[in-house]
């Protein structure tokens, strides 16, 4: 007879689009599954293993938390997920077209220099769809639409800081908006020293805030000891970096190291940004975790919250 097959959670994490961390955290806060054990203690899935997670995944990206639904039986997560009412559906992901009419507003805003147009435009969209909604997918495609335009010549580097300067405010007023209570845990974002390219951390730093962490924003191009200290007098529970240009620091492995050894051990190191892979050694040397999307970076902050005492009502349950 044939043996069931069995996966390591480095192809699990490929399989489900999830990270090893958050498929452990699943495990060990949520019971959400339970792998076998090698005689070496290693984890290893089975199949079913691996349709749950992917399951629990989308489940949880129609506005689930992780808590509420990680012990339900399959059975009711595909009732779930079959039985989401396209209303449900709908609010949750905004026609393209309705999108694409937004981020022209705010391109022609920037285009014209006209950054009370671009605030005007953002908030309509923040008002259509909602904050993660336009971070995702009105942010962040507009900066990079700015910066092939001024790759092609058609906009110039002015257009770019109008933007920059403008998004920032609006996501400070985020920040304000939002009333953290003083039990959130603390998240310090930033960009380490010679990666000057701000425009991820501020959306890590967003997205964070919409997910009800307190925020602690450095802004760019901070070196590891400056980076130590705000999270130590934060208490902060974990530290977010985008790493984005240049991909070959020779400097930024030692600096990683630095920031790591600085940092108490309980205190996470995300890291997210399209040069991220090119550090992996060192990232994994220190135990960060690289997070390759906003939703698995969503889904990592869950694991890392404290678990809410089990009297308390969740929200949407
Ligand atoms: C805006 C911009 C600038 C601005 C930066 C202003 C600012 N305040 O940040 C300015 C004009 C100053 C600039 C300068 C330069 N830039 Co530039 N820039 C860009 C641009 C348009 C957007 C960058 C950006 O922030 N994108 C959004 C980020 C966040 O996208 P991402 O890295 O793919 O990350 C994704 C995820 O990983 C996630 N993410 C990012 N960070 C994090 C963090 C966490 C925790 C998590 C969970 C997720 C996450 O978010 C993103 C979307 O989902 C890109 C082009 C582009 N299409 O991206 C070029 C780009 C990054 N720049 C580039 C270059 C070459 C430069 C310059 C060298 C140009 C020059 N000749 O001077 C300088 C370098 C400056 C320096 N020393 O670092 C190249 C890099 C090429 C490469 N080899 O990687 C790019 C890709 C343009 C290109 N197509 O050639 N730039």
């Amino acid at each position: 007879m044939k043996s069931e097959s069995l996966f390591p959670i480095k192809a699990v994490a490929q399989r489900t689009g999830l990270t090893p961390y958050v498929i452990r955290a699943w495990e060990r806060r949520y019971k959400a599954i339970a792998p076998v054990r090698t005689r070496t203690n290693r984890r290893l899935y089975s199949e079913a293993d691996i349709a749950r997670l992917l399951l629990l995944r989308r489940v949880k990206e129609m506005g689930y938390s992780i808590g509420q639904i990680a012990q339900l039986p399959t059975e009711k997560l595909l009732a779930i997920l079959n039985d989401s009412p396209a209303r449900t559906r709908a609010q949750e992901v905004p026609s393209d077209s309705a999108l694409e009419a937004h981020l022209k507003a705010c391109l022609s805003a920037v285009e014209r220099f006209d950054a009370e147009e671009l605030r005007r435009a953002l908030a309509r969209a923040v008002v259509t769809f909602g904050w993660p909604v336009v971070i995702e997918r009105v942010f962040l495609p507009l900066m990079q639409e700015i910066g092939e335009c001024w790759r092609e010549g058609s906009l110039r580097i002015g257009h770019e800081h109008l933007a920059s300067a403008v998004i920032q405010a609006f996501l400070g007023n985020l920040e304000r908006a939002q009333t953290s209570s003083t039990t959130a845990p603390v998240l310090v974002v930033t960009t380490p020293v010679g990666q000057l390219h701000e425009i991820g951390a501020l959306a890590a730093a967003a997205i964070a805030t919409s997910e009800g962490w307190s925020v602690t924003y450095l802004g760019p191009n901070l070196p590891a000891e400056e980076i130590a200290h705000a999270a130590h007098q934060s208490r902060a529970r974990a530290v977010a970096l985008s790493i984005v240009y240049p991909p070959d620091d020779p400097h930024l492995p030692s600096e990683l190291e630095k920031l790591r050894h600085y940092l108490p051990e309980h205190v996470a190191i995300l890291v997210g940004g399209r040069s991220a892979h090119a550090y992996a050694d060192v990232l994994d040397r220190i135990g960060a975790v690289q997070v390759s999307d906003w939703t698995s970076f969503r889904t990592l902050l869950e694991s890392l919250r404290p678990p809410r005492s089990a009297n308390v009502a969740q929200p949407g349950l």
